[in-house]
């Protein structure tokens, strides 16, 4: 089925995701709201989180009827287009409530089912409104901070590489978590938690990371950040050859990338998870 081009739709990606950005920071200006909690007291949900994708799938439902829509906060809905919106309103939701100003906006299109082992990333915005930082990618036209072309850093050994990760709303996989990094950090420069996948997989975009890897991710949490990182050179991926998922997600620079991930195999050998199935 044939489709725009995947400029024209990161054009609405970025349109959207700058309008709902403004809705966001406005409501952290107002103060927060926590709504619900979801899996777990620590995963919370705010009223703007609600508010903002509710923004989102009325403003691209208004432009293209027939695409589905796979948001974190509301039912999904199929498509009859052959596109699917991947959006998560507000990634790094904790940090929304504490102030923290890395939170974001991201917004994917993918061709085929909201499933990172078969779906084709087209276009991805991710908007920080805080800092007013617009990161933005297109299939085969590069990934951009502003008007800024992006690339990640090259030639990086594992021992200078700094490290980014994040840790699950479960605190028995927190604890696993935290094992893997302990083993971790006395062979990369340092670790960062940034606390917003998005914004983890855009700093790896644009240099301010070396490498970013976390396991438990959603699928709205990394469909544009993995299109951004990717159009700056990243590889992003899993253990072997698996494609990035709930598993597991690694991204880097693809020479650190080969140095990384058998490390990163070497510690899940040492502490199992004890979630189930790597
Ligand atoms: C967050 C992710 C982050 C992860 C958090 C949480 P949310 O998404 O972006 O990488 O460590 O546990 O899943 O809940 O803010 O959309």
């Amino acid at each position: 089925m044939m489709h725009p081009a995947p400029t024209e739709l990161l054009d609405l990606a970025r349109t959207v995701a700058l309008t709902a950005g403004a809705l966001a920071h406005r409501r952290r200006t107002e103060g927060v709201e926590i709504a619900a909690s979801k899996s777990s007291p620590e995963d919370i949900v705010t009223a703007a989180d609600r508010e903002v994708e509710l923004l989102i799938r009325g403003l691209l439902a208004d432009a293209r009827p027939n695409d589905g829509f796979y948001g974190e906060e509301s039912d999904a809905s199929a498509h009859t287009s052959g596109l699917t919106w991947v959006v998560d309103p507000i990634d790094g939701t904790v940090n929304y409530l504490y102030g923290i100003p890395f939170y974001a906006v991201s917004i994917a299109v993918v061709q085929g089912d909201p499933d990172p082992a078969s779906w084709n990333t087209l276009a991805g915005a991710v908007v920080n409104p805080a800092l007013r930082e617009v990161f933005t990618a297109s299939k085969g036209s590069g990934a951009w901070l502003g008007d800024q072309r992006l690339h990640v850093n090259h030639d990086v050994p594992l021992s200078l590489a700094l490290a980014g990760t994040g840790f699950s709303y479960e605190a028995a996989r927190r604890v696993w978590q935290a094992k893997v990094v302990g083993g971790l950090i006395g062979q990369v420069r340092d670790i960062r938690r940034i606390g917003s996948a998005a914004l983890d997989l855009c700093s790896v975009a644009c240099g301010r990371l070396d490498v970013y890897f976390e396991r438990g991710l959603n699928p709205w949490d990394h469909a544009a950040g993995a299109l951004i990182a990717r159009e700056a050179g990243a590889r992003v991926g899993a253990l072997h050859a698996d494609a990035e998922g709930r598993d597991l997600l690694i991204a880097a620079d693809p020479a650190l990338y080969d140095q990384f991930s058998p490390v990163l195999a070497a510690l899940f050998e040492c502490f199992p998870p004890d979630d189930g199935p790597r």
